[in-house]
C-alpha cells in the first residue's frame, strides 16, 4: 500500500450467493475504484453471524465470496482481501464502541428494524449492535471512503457520530470516513417484489439473481419478474417493477435510461423482460468463467487469504495501541 493514496474500505457478508444487488450496488464499484484508493475488501463473516447460520454453509459461503471479489476483478496484489474473522481486532474494538454507542441510536436502525421483524425467532444483541461492529471495521483502517449501497448509508452515519464522540473525548483518534455511492445500481430491488431490495438471504429464490446463476435460470427469472398493468417501457415511481428491469439494464450495458426508453418504445413487457436478461447474462458471464479457474486453484486462494489477514492485523494493530492507550488499559507487560 502506498501512503499518498486515501484508505477505502468496504466488506460484504457471506450470508449467501452474492446478487446482482451486491454487484451493482458494491462490488461494480469497487473494481473501479480499488485503483484510486489504497482499498481494502473484507468478507464481514462476523456480521453474517447475527443470523442463524449453517457452518458447513457459512465456511465455504466466506471463500466464494472472496472468490467472487477475484472473479468480479479485485486485484489481490494491490488490495488487501481477507475474513473479518482473522483479525481479532474487529471484535475487540467493537466491544469498546459499544460503550460509546447509545441504545437510542441503535434503536433508530431500519436494517435491525427489518431484520428483527424477518428473524423474530432470534433478535439477538449482535443484530442489534451491528452498526457498532461495522464502525470498528471502518475506523479501524483511519478509513475515508466507504462505497455502500444506499440502505448502508445510516450505518456510515452512526459511524461517523461514534468516531465524532470518541474523537471528541480522546483527541483525534479516528479519521472521519465518507460514504460513497455508485450513480447506478444503487438499490436493485426484488424481481417478484419490487419495493423491497433484492438480498442475498432472500428465501425466494425468484427474487433474487445471484452472479453465479446460471444463465438459462438468470433469463427465466427475469421473464417471471413482475411488472404491472400498463404496457410503457418508462421509468416511473409509478411502475416499480420496470422502473428497477430498467435501472438493471442500464447499469450492466452503461447506457442512459433515456436511451433505454428510447431503445424498447416499441417493444412488449415479454421482449424487454428478455432483453434484460441476456443484457444481465453477457455482463456476468466473464466473471462465472473466472470464478470456476479460482476453483480450481486452492493454493493460490489460500495464499490470498494469509497474507491479506496478515497485512490487515498489521494495520489494525496500529490503530488499537493508540486507541487502547487513550481510553487508559493497562499497559502490557512484555
Ligand atoms: N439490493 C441492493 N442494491 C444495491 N446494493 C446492495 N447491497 C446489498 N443489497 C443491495 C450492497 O451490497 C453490499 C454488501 O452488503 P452486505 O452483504 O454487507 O449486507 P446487506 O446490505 O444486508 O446485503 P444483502 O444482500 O441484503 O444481505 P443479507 O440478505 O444477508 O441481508 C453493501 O454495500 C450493500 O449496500
Amino acid at each position: 500500500m502506498t501512503d499518498e493514496k486515501k484508505v477505502l474500505f468496504s466488506g460484504m457478508q457471506p450470508s449467501g450467493y452474492v446478487t446482482l444487488g451486491n454487484y451493482l450496488g458494491a462490488l461494480n464499484n469497487w473494481t473501479t475504484l480499488q485503483y484510486d484508493y489504497n482499498s481494502i475488501f473484507c468478507i464481514v463473516d462476523m456480521h453474517a453471524l447475527t443470523v442463524r447460520q449453517d457452518p458447513a454453509k457459512l465456511r465455504k459461503a466466506a471463500r466464494d465470496v472472496l472468490m467472487q471479489y477475484l472473479a468480479v476483478g479485485l486485484d489481490p496484489e494491490k488490495n488487501i482481501i481477507y475474513f473479518q474473522s482473522h483479525v481479532p481486532q474487529h471484535a475487540e474494538l467493537s466491544w469498546i464502541l459499544n460503550c460509546y454507542t447509545y441504545m437510542g441510536e441503535l434503536n433508530r436502525m431500519t436494517q435491525f428494524k427489518e431484520k428483527s421483524q424477518k428473524h423474530a425467532d432470534n433478535i439477538n444483541a449482535g443484530l442489534f449492535t451491528y452498526p457498532v461492529l461495522m464502525a470498528a471495521d471502518i475506523l479501524l483502517y483511519q478509513t475515508e471512503l466507504v462505497p455502500v449501497g444506499e440502505d448502508q448509508i445510516q450505518h456510515l452515519e452512526i459511524t461517523r457520530d461514534i468516531a465524532t464522540r470518541f474523537n471528541g473525548i480522546y483527541g483525534d483518534v479516528f479519521t472521519m470516513p465518507e460514504a460513497y455511492i455508485g450513480k447506478t445500481g444503487a438499490r436493485v430491488m426484488a424481481l417478484q417484489d419490487p419495493t423491497k431490495k433484492m438480498s442475498k438471504s432472500d428465501e425466494n429464490a425468484n427474487n433474487t439473481i445471484a452472479i453465479l446463476d446460471d444463465p438459462k435460470q438468470i433469463i427465466n427469472k427475469f421473464k417471471r419478474a413482475v411488472t404491472d398493468s400498463g404496457n410503457e417501457i418508462i421509468y416511473s415511481d409509478d411502475k416499480p417493477g420496470i422502473k428497477n428491469l430498467l435501472s438493471i439494464y442500464c447499469a450492466v450495458t452503461g447506457k442512459t435510461i433515456k436511451e433505454a426508453e428510447k431503445e424498447f418504445e416499441n417493444s412488449g413487457y415479454g421482449d424487454f423482460k428478455i432483453a434484460v436478461g441476456e443484457a444481465v447474462v453477457a455482463k456476468i458471464e466473464p466473471i462465472q468463467k473466472k470464478f470456476e479457474e479460482y476453483q480450481k486453484n486452492k493454493d493460490y486462494i489460500d495464499e490470498i487469504i494469509k497474507t491479506g489477514a496478515e497485512k490487515a492485523e498489521r494495520i489494525a494493530e496500529k490503530t488499537m495501541r493508540k486507541v487502547r492507550r487513550k481510553i487508559g488499559y493497562p499497559d502490557k507487560i512484555r
